[in-house]
This record gives structure tokens, C-alpha cells and sequence, in this order.
């Protein structure tokens, strides 16, 4: 049995995995769980950010507005499910992640700039107040997520390195700090493998620490003849050296196979950003983003996913 090493969260959202279903990771009957209809002016709602919060859950959503620029809102729910968002821009940007250190809350997310795109830094203890930081890098960067804990007293930010477009490449590293405003020391972590990732990879939810390691929820893209498809997979990452690779799962843990994840803005896309983990029964929520349109959530357990990863373990 895996042990998640982190907080409890009794009223993670949860469904049991349907009867006969034979993957280690499930979707929720209700999704998507939030829509374009969530917020008055959104073209789209998607690849979005949640924690728990006081006795409920907070999160840091993705709305591209009618005008399609690409905004930052709050929002709050008390059962992780319905959802209310503020119409109040925090930041411009996209694909948020959240994590808790040492009692604040730190996002990071894709920060616009006229040279392109780096990685954004800020932290709130309430949801209303931000300080933004410097950003953890120069352009062209996406995907910067953070480590829930230091390890040996450096901050970890795992990032992938990109152009200004839809960057037909892309390999996760890892840069460290030691006060969240100096990165360096970076480390290559992976490269796409396998076909059904074989463009890129990027980091997806905050990696949750386990007994077995940093389970690493990720995206990897393919190119077909019809464009970009964005599945999700999973790796262990090594806990005191977060960028040696222990084991990663050979095939996809949550592909575009429903309505809302094959058909939206852009089709065929599954972007995890969130993912809600509770040590004392093992469940995680995965919060992803479907087809560039809504958010959607799934289900697993740290050994279901564990189990997977090892069984299909392409390093072994
Ligand atoms: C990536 C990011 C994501 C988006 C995905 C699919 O490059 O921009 O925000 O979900 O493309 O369009």
C-alpha cells in the first residue's frame, strides 16, 4: 500500500470507480463540473488551479473572456464541485497551479510578456491579497510548477522551456532556489518517450509526495494529421532528487475519449492542473482542462495509480 505524505482532506470530492471500469483513473458522472456559463463574459473556463481552503476549497481559475484575452479569477466552493468564480481579474495569463508552503499559498502560471511567455510567481494567504514575486525565468517558458515543500532547503519549480507559438517540442527540468527569486541549478527531468506523448511533455498538478516518491501527473501531446492531442500520464520522481525519474507509465492514465474533452475550442485536449490528495484514504481528484472549454474532474488512488505506473514502467 502507497502512503500519500501530506495533509488530510476528509471532504475530498469523490465517486467510486464505476463497476467493471478497468483503468486506474475515472471520471466524474457530473462533468464538466464548471462552464463558460460560470462566469458572465467567459468564452471559456478551463485548465484551472484548487486547494483546500478554511473549511472548504479555493482555486485559481483560467477564463478567456469574450474579447479572448487570457485572465486569472478566484473562486471558492464549499464541496470542491459547484463552484463560484469572481469576475475580478487577478492576473493575465493562463494555466494556473497552486500549492501550499509553509501557510502560503503560492501560484504560478503563464505570465504574458511582449517577448513571450514566462513563468509568474505570486502568493496570498486569503484569496484577496497577492504579492507577486519576480518571474522564476526569462521567456519563452510554460508549465512552472511548484513543489509543495523545500527540499534541502531549496524551493523546486519543475518548468518546460518553449518557443513564442504552439511549440511543436518540449522536456520538463527543474530549476531550484533558495528564496523563490534566484533560480538555477536546473536539471533536465524527461523527454517524451512514448507515441501518445511524443511532441512534448509538461508538468501538470502540484506533485504529491508519497512513501514511493513525487507522484508527477503530467501532459504529453501527439501530433496526428488532425493536430495536437493532450492526454494525461504519470511518473515517480525521486523525493530528495526530484529529477531523477524512478518510474513512469509507458501508455496514458486519461486521454480525450468523452463529448467535452474531444469537442471545445481546441479538440481533443485533457490538461491536468490540479490535484487534491488525502493522506488518510489515499483518494485524489484530479482537476483538468477539457478541449480548451470547461473543467472537468476525475478519480484515482495513490496505489491504483502506483500500481499502474509500475506495472507499465517504461524504465524498468
Ligand atoms: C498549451 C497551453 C494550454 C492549452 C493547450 C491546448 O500550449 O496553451 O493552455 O490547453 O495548449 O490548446
Amino acid at each position: 500500500m502507497a502512503k500519500i505524505i501530506g495533509e488530510k482532506i476528509p471532504n475530498i470530492p469523490w465517486q467510486d470507480k464505476p463497476a467493471g471500469y478497468k483503468y486506474p483513473v475515472w471520471r466524474y458522472s457530473g462533468n464538466p463540473i464548471i462552464t463558460r456559463d460560470n462566469l458572465f463574459m467567459a468564452n471559456s473556463i478551463f485548465n484551472s488551479a484548487v486547494v483546500p481552503f478554511g473549511d472548504g476549497f479555493a482555486g485559481v481559475f483560467r477564463v478567456d473572456f469574450r474579447s479572448r484575452d487570457q485572465k486569472l479569477v478566484t473562486g471558492f466552493s464549499k464541496d470542491a464541485v459547484n463552484w463560484e468564480l469572481e469576475e475580478k481579474t487577478i492576473f493575465e495569463g493562463y494555466d494556473p497551479r497552486l500549492c501550499l508552503i509553509d501557510g502560503k499559498y503560492y501560484l504560478s502560471w503563464v505570465n504574458l510578456t511582449p517577448q513571450g511567455t514566462t513563468i509568474g510567481i505570486a502568493y496570498t494567504t486569503d484569496f484577496k491579497e497577492w504579492t507577486q514575486l519576480e518571474d522564476a525565468c526569462y521567456p519563452v517558458a510554460r508549465n512552472g510548477v511548484l513543489f509543495p515543500r523545500k527540499i534541502n532547503d531549496e524551493y523546486m519549480l519543475l518548468i518546460r522551456p518553449c518557443d513564442r507559438g504552439h511549440t511543436p517540442y518540449g522536456d520538463i527540468f527543474i530549476s531550484r532556489s533558495k528564496d523563490l527569486t534566484y533560480w538555477g541549478k536546473h536539471r533536465f527531468v524527461m523527454s517524451p518517450v512514448k507515441n501518445w506523448e511524443m511532441t512534448k511533455v509538461g508538468a501538470g498538478p502540484t506533485p504529491i509526495e508519497t512513501d514511493e516518491g513525487w507522484l508527477m501527473f503530467y501532459h504529453g501531446v501527439i501530433t496526428s494529421c488532425n493536430g495536437f492531442t493532450y492526454s494525461m500520464g504519470a511518473a515517480i520522481l525521486d523525493i530528495e532528487k526530484p529529477w531523477i525519474v524512478k518510474h513512469r507509465a509507458d501508455s496514458f492514465l486519461l486521454a480525450p475519449h468523452e463529448n467535452y474533452e474531444c469537442v471545445g475550442d481546441v479538440p481533443n485536449v485533457v490538461f491536468p492542473c490540479a490535484a487534491l490528495a488525502d493522506s488518510e484514504s489515499g483518494k485524489i481528484a484530479v482537476y483538468y482542462g477539457a478541449a480548451d472549454t470547461s473543467v472537468a474532474l476525475a478519480f484515482t488512488t495513490v496505489d491504483e495509480t502506483i500500481e499502474f505506473i509500475k506495472k507499465n514502467d517504461l524504465l524498468k
